[in-house]
């Protein structure tokens, strides 16, 4: 944050690289368009304090800005605006820049829709696409017509929901501000974020006190509020400046479990929930638990509330109505508790992980120290194949060159288990990136699909069936392809696949990424019931990327996967034996 404005460097840099699209979209020269493009990139990249820089003059040193640009970023660092930036947005309508988050829409094309159709807007676009109109375009065509149609249903799909990246951030900071507050007993953040969906509709901060005013105060002075929609006694709801809402509500402190697991949800499983109370004569709300006189039951814990009417207590990730009321019920006949699930401490290494060797922004031994730090045990590589040469994909001599650089490596890190892998892609026909005595010098080889998305679904099948059967093949990477509130996945028989993959005991990779988190959580029962393993995969393009492994563990829980069900929790002598095992049959 700049203490001058409070404008964040982040923030000048989505600013840089929008104006950079305006200027592309009203047709400005190409090096105007693209000093801003490079601009907001060279800034990115960069490290230290831009207020200091702004102040000593010198954000030209910043190699990729030149005088232009660099009076833009210190008008938005001193002033909070720029002249330059409002006479650039001027140029075209504002709501032109909708059409950008239309998945496959660049400015280029955008330009074309609003030079040729006069298209402003979303809706004037999807009518365009259904009269036709857009596949006469140059440049155009009918399939990208429908995929217009389609990128314009997933954007309205998606609307008003995030990736739980994001709203864990600002979550904490709601938090972190209630929970300090004098009389408050208890807070905690439920609803969708506490039972780790991998997406997220708005924030549900619960807190428990007798005096709720300062709690009030207290979130209404949070930084990053952008509008407040409701503000009352007990309940109240803002709208962060990131776009995500967040209600707050308050609740006497006897009331807390109850409210709590009430605005955990999901909704379907407070239905049960509430169902088998009123089953007994009982009746269960936010409120609390009554028994069939009418009497309040004590309830000072969650735990009370599933004990009181025959049940374990369920961790939040599991109340979907997927199963967790059977289990809940024989494990309270038992007088047993769940199983406990994963945790991040279980984590005892990670491989596919990406460095300057590909498309990654670390450096091998930045990774590797960052991974050392964590406490993990090992690390495997995991670079982009050959033919992504858009990620800078390694060509046979390069890995052989990085063999060696890992050599040293090893000596630097002794007590690190470091392994050389690859992200190999499946080439359109199935076959793999690389000869087999390539791949059979790799310690493991992480499959995945990065083209050919559209293949109809038997084709699509067929191609990952013959790269998962391939003996080189570890790993299963991504295996649907989705990205969160972008794109759906491509079209496979999943349930086949991972009926081969446990046969080829292929690891199954749940992908940390928040903009992944895949393979869905959905797949857990089914997964088990197969035997497939998983790993969680950070699919780390910066130091800083390894620390999703968190999002991917948060996600392991929701399937209700304990540490020995997933692969990278084994310690690195049994990890690697477990990594030996793939495609040979089991000897008994
Ligand atoms: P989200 O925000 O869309 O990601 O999902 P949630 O689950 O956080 O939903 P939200 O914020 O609308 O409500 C939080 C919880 O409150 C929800 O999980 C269950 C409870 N809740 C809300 N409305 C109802 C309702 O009509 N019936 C029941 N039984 N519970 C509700
Ligand atoms: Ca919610
Ligand atoms: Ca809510
Ligand atoms: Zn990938």
């Amino acid at each position: 944050m700049s203490e001058v404005t409070g404008i964040s460097k982040d923030e000048i840099c989505r600013t840089l690289s929008e104006l950079g699209h305006i200027l592309e979209i009203a047709g400005s020269s190409p090096f105007k368009v693209r000093a801003f493009a490079n601009g907001s990139r060279a800034l990115e990249n960069w490290q230290g304090d831009l207020v200091t820089l702004v102040k000593d003059g010198k954000v030209t040193s910043i190699q990729g800005i030149g005088k232009g640009l660099a009076g833009v970023i210190e008008d938005l660092v001193l002033e909070g605006e720029s002249s330059a930036e409002e006479e650039i947005r001027s140029l075209v309508p504002e709501s032109l820049l909708q059409l950008l988050r239309i998945a496959g829409l660049g400015p280029k094309k955008v330009r074309v829709l609003y030079e040729e159709l006069q298209i402003e807007s979303v809706d004037a676009l999807e009518q365009a696409c259904q009269e036709n109109q857009v596949q006469a375009l140059a440049g155009f065509g009918q399939t990208s017509e429908n995929s217009i149609l389609k990128g314009i249903n997933n954007l309205r799909r998606f609307a008003g929901r995030h990736l739980v990246s994001q709203a864990r951030e600002v979550a904490s900071r709601f938090l972190s501000a209630v929970e300090v507050v004098n009389g408050v007993e208890r807070a905690e953040v439920a609803g969708s974020l506490r039972r780790h969906r991998e997406t997220i509709g708005d924030i549900d901060v619960l807190v428990a006190t007798n005096d709720p005013e300062p709690v009030r105060d207290a979130f209404m002075k949070v930084d990053g509020i952008s509008e407040v929609m409701a503000e009352g006694e007990t309940k109240s709801r803002i709208l962060s400046e990131e776009g995500v809402g967040v209600d707050l509500r308050i609740v006497e402190p006897t009331a807390f479990a109850s409210a709590l697991h009430y605005f955990t949800g999901s909704k379907e499983h407070n239905t049960r929930l509430r169902q088998r109370a009123r089953e007994r004569g009982w009746k269960l709300n936010e409120y609390g638990l009554w028994n069939e006189a009418g009497e309040a039951l004590e309830t000072p814990e969650e735990t009370d509330i599933f004990e009181h009417l025959g049940m374990a207590w369920v961790p939040p990730e599991l109340r979907e109505d997927t199963g967790e009321f059977e289990i809940a019920e024989s494990l309270h006949n038992k007088g047993a508790v769940w199983d406990e699930l994963i945790s991040m401490e279980d984590v005892q290494g990670v491989l596919h992980c990406h460095s300057t060797w590909s498309d990654g922004k670390g450096t091998l031994r930045e990774m590797i120290q960052a991974a050392s730090d964590l406490g993990w045990l090992y690390y495997g590589t995991g670079d982009h194949s050959r033919t992504a040469s858009y990620a800078g994909g390694l060509s046979i001599e390069q890995l052989a060159e990085q063999r060696l650089e890992l050599e040293e490596l090893r000596k630097e890190f002794p007590h690190m288990t470091i392994l050389q892998g690859i992200e190999s892609d499946i080439l359109a026909d199935g076959s793999l990136d690389y000869p087999d005595e390539v791949l059979a010098e790799l310690d493991y080889v992480v499959i995945s699909v990065h083209s050919s998305f559209s293949l109809p679904r038997d084709e699509q099948t067929a191609r990952i069936e013959k790269a998962l059967r391939h003996p080189a093949t570890t790993v299963w990477g991504h295996p649907t392809g989705r990205l969160l509130l972008q794109r759906d996945g491509y079209e496979i028989d999943l349930d086949h696949l991972l009926s081969v993959a446990a046969e080829e005991k292929v690891i199954v990779e749940l992908n940390a990424n928040p903009k992944r988190l895949d393979i869905d959580w959905r797949w857990g029962n089914r997964i088990r019931e197969l035997g497939v393993d998983i790993g969680i995969h950070p699919d780390a393009h910066s130091t800083h990327g390894l620390k999703d492994v968190l999002y991917g563990v948060a996600i392991a829980r929701k399937m209700g996967f304990t540490a020995e069900q997933v692969t990278n929790c084994l310690d690195p002598q049994d990890y690697l034996q477990r990594l030996k095992r793939c495609h040979q049959p089991e000897v008994s």
